[in-house]
């Protein structure tokens, strides 16, 4: 090997798959490769700047650090994969087109990509919600309908025919679901918490809906409609993935650096710090509970303080 000119080699190595006996000719070159490697450092950076700057706070005020590290870590071995050419399969176009660019019988479909959002994409909801202070089980549902947006539009991907667009179709109901409870439940939580939280969450949340809205037009111009290359498709998701990710995580992160988690109702407690709640059993007075809440075996759960030491 020629050490002095080392060359992106992904697509000789892990290119030309036999996919059912035929290979995709509608593929990435080593153009759309070296870019995907790009993208995968720029997310590897980005996983040292959040998981480093977690370090400037108490292990108690960590949860958006470490959330949005962990969404740039898999989005940096997605794109790895993406580069190295794998993590793809064929797929026959339901529009077989005579532009060059994008003539041919099958096209490459990365599915690792929706691997890589299944993952991250509730992870960035949880980063937002939990700044919104949302309760949890609206937080939970908004996620597991999130799911739905990523499933159905992996399965569409995958569909050769035009029943591709049955579920791109549930893709974007289930997104319009996600998007209101993103511009509006949430919106309204922020705002009762204060000024500063409101402001926080209404530029990650404007920044986070307007990105969003163009990841199913990539689609359709990519898996969906076969009008753009894969090289364009790479181009197309990768600035939509870095404005979503590492910009949109520092966005979050910036704005949290003053925001005492437990005033989004996150009570985290270290180890040596005393509980919030603590669970004693007080004597009733005459008869009747002192303050606190007491549960019908006489349990009382009174607030102390916050963290104290
Ligand atoms: C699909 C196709 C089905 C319909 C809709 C889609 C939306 C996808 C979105 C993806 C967001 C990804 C992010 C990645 C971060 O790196 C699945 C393309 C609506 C919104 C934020």
């Amino acid at each position: 090997m020629d050490l002095t000119k080392r060359t992106n080699d992904a697509i000789n190595a892990n290119g030309n798959h036999f996919v059912n006996g035929a290979t995709s000719d509608i593929a990435i070159t080593t153009h759309g490769s070296d870019w995907y490697f790009a993208v995968c450092a720029v997310m590897f950076v980005s996983t040292l700047a959040f998981a480093g700057l977690s370090f400037t706070k108490p292990r108690s005020h960590r949860v958006f650090h470490y959330i949005t590290a962990s969404i740039t870590m898999v989005a940096a071995i997605a794109y790895f994969t993406m580069g190295a050419d794998l993590g793809e399969t064929g797929i026959k176009p339901e529009f077989i087109r005579t532009n060059p660019k994008v003539s041919g019988n099958l096209r490459e479909i990365f599915y690792v990509r929706y691997i890589d959002w299944v993952i991250t994409t509730p992870l960035l909801l949880l980063d937002l919600l939990l700044t919104a202070g949302l309760p949890w089980p609206t937080i939970f549902y908004t996620l597991l309908i999130d799911e739905i947006m990523i499933i159905t539009g992996l399965i569409g991907a995958l569909v050769s025919s035009s029943y591709k667009w049955g579920y791109f179709t549930f893709g974007c109901v289930a997104f319009l679901w996600v998007a209101w409870t993103v511009t509006w439940t949430a919106r309204k939580h922020a705002a009762a918490i204060g000024p500063d939280v409101s402001k926080v969450y209404l530029i990650c949340g404007v920044w986070t809906i307007f990105l969003w809205f163009l990841y199913p037009i990539a689609w359709g111009l990519s898996e969906g409609g076969n009008v753009i290359a894969p090289d364009s498709e790479a181009v197309f998701y990768g600035i939509l993935d870095i404005m979503a990710k590492p910009v949109f995580g520092a966005l979050l992160l910036w704005g949290h650096k003053d925001i005492e988690p437990a005033r989004l109702g996150l009570n985290i407690r270290d180890y040596d710090e005393a509980p919030l709640i603590s669970n004693t059993r007080e004597k009733p007075l005459n008869g009747h509970n002192g303050a606190g809440v007491t549960g019908t075996d006489g349990n009382t759960a009174t607030t102390t303080g916050a963290s104290t030491v």
